[in-house]
């Protein structure tokens, strides 16, 4: 078995106690089992920055490998091109979108200095996965040192329709660089077709069939790969005794009350202000509801340092507070902000005790909250998931009430549902929704995008091995007298960016 290489922004947990999500859940497993390399930003900043020297922890079979960033590079790369131009965009707010391209040029550079770390710890078998929106173009710096083997690239976020994404100054020369990968990974069919139809609509590239895809004389294979959760473990997570704990402190808090949950790091994606009216609609089209409904809010504060983080968090705090102006009662305090985070078992048990999870990002990658939700709950009295149609989540979760989170109304009067759903109705959605997250583990996501990667190569180098027939063939028959030439660049020894499989 080919040994994998991951790289992402941030490493590890390989141990996930804490509070690693899916993503490292599902890698850490793949990694334990082949061995391999885990690669990445070490969250620390320093002078030297990636100059600085590489950290190598091992940890079994497998090797954390960091290094550090300087405090301008975090800046340009991290919280400016990537977090301040390419999120936004990704997340279709080109209206909070902040283009610098002397960031943008830091990102390129950084890109080139993560590939150069990386080389010399490249073996030519060596299965190479590169992860998410902060190393778009390192494919292509990877294929420029050389390296010849199997090199994949997932985009965890959404990708956007063309007409979107080309409002990105960078846009062309990003996607162009991911032709340099044998296989991208989306979330869903609708970003993996965004993804195709960029190239077909701005680089005249033609749908191959079978997932392929040629553009600007490369061949690529753009699937589908939706991510999920070690579900039977989180499952296990929402029984234990810390689970158990915060499920009963909650539930004591509630009394009978009925508890709507939501769980997202504070992102302006996540449609948290939106869920917020669409609470206080709940409260004053159903006052029914009033002292007993109550919605938490769990979310941490991430990117605090951007702008239109703060901006959002002051938004939602002034929002929560008028809601609890109007509706509040000494015993009853209708919404709750906690921007902490909680360990995993923990807040399995907050999903646990929550009637509703109210998962209505404006735009998400997957979420995993929604199938965490799922898993933590108990299958004689589960909870009601109602989630936004603009999760990818949505794409598989069918029997989730699905909403419009535009739409506040929509979302009180599913919510209204949601409170009144009776036991066995929530039964068989849950049952429905427990088998789907089930069958799409993180692990069998892991192993989904890798086996198509294994093809992918292994398609690759047949091709290149029938160019090298073709050539030979070619060459003896010049020898031997005849007229054909040989034709240039079907050596067979040139480094192949792109794949170049043939197809029936
Ligand atoms: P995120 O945008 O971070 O991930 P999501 O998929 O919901 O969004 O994952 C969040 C993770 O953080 C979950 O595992 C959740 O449990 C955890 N979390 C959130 N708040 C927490 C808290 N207070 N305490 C502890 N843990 C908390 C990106 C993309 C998503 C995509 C994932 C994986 O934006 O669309 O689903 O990557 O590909």
């Amino acid at each position: 078995m080919s040994r994998l290489i991951v790289i992402s922004n941030r490493v590890g947990p390989l141990n996930d106690e804490g509070k690693a999500g899916g993503l490292a859940v599902g890698l850490a497993d793949a990694l334990r089992q082949r061995g391999g390399i885990w690669f990445g930003w070490s969250g620390g900043t320093t002078e030297e920055g990636t100059h600085g020297p590489l950290r190598i922890e091992n940890e079994g079979k497998v090797k954390l490998a960091t290094v550090d960033m300087t405090e301008a590079d975090l800046d340009a790369f991290y919280r400016g091109f990537a977090n301040q131009a390419l999120w936004p965009v990704f997340h279709y707010r080109i209206d909070l979108a902040n283009y610098e391209r002397r960031q943008a040029e830091i990102y390129e550079r950084i890109n080139e200095r993560i590939a150069s770390r990386l080389n010399p710890l490249l073996e030519s078998d060596d299965l190479v996965w590169v992860h998410d929106y902060h190393f778009m173009p390192l494919g292509e710096n990877i294929r420029a040192s050389g390296f010849t083997g199997a090199l994949g690239f997932f985009l965890h976020v959404p990708f956007p329709p063309p007409e979107v994404i080309t409002t990105l100054p960078h846009a062309h020369r990003l996607v162009r660089s991911m032709l340099s990968y044998d296989v991208v990974g989306f979330q869903t069919k609708i970003d993996r077709d965004n993804f195709a139809h960029f190239l077909t609509s701005e680089f005249n590239g033609v749908e191959l069939g079978d997932g392929w895809v040629e553009a600007a004389g490369r061949r690529v294979h753009a699937g589908a790969f939706p991510i999920g959760i070690d579900t039977e473990r989180f499952a296990e997570f929402a029984v234990s005794p810390e689970a158990g704990r915060r499920y009963h402190q909650l539930r004591s808090v509630l009394r009978d009350r009925k508890q709507i949950i939501g769980v997202d790091r504070l992102d302006y994606s996540k449609g948290i202000p939106d869920r917020l009216r669409a609470f206080r609609r709940l409260l004053e089209d159903y006052p029914e509801n009033r002292d007993k409904a109550s919605l938490l809010q769990v979310a941490p504060v991430s990117r605090g340092d951007v702008d239109a983080y703060a901006e959002l968090r002051r938004e939602l705090e002034e929002l929560a507070g008028r809601i609890n102006g109007v509706y509040g009662l000494l015993h009853w305090t209708p919404v709750r902000i906690m921007t902490r985070g909680f360990a995993r078992k923990a807040l399995a048990g907050l999903y646990r005790a929550s009637h509703v999870a109210l998962v209505t990002p404006l735009r998400d990658g997957m979420n995993l909250v929604a199938k965490e939700y799922i898993a933590a709950q108990d299958p004689d009295d589960p909870g009601v998931l109602v989630l936004s149609r603009f999760a990818g989540a949505a794409a598989e979760m069918h029997e989730a009430l699905i909403v419009n989170p535009y739409d506040i109304t929509e979302v009180a009067e599913v919510l209204q549902r949601a409170l009144q759903m009776p036991l066995a109705e929530r039964k068989r959605r849950w049952n429905a929704l427990h088998k789907t997250i089930s069958q799409g583990t993180a692990v069998s996501w892991c192993d989904g995008f890798l086996g198509t990667l294994e093809t992918a190569l292994a398609r690759r180098r047949e091709t290149q091995a029938q160019r090298q027939r073709d050539a030979d063939t070619t060459q003896t028959k010049a020898t031997t007298g005849a007229t054909t030439p040989a034709k240039n660049g079907t050596s067979g020894d040139e480094i192949a960016p792109g794949p170049l499989p043939t197809h029936a």
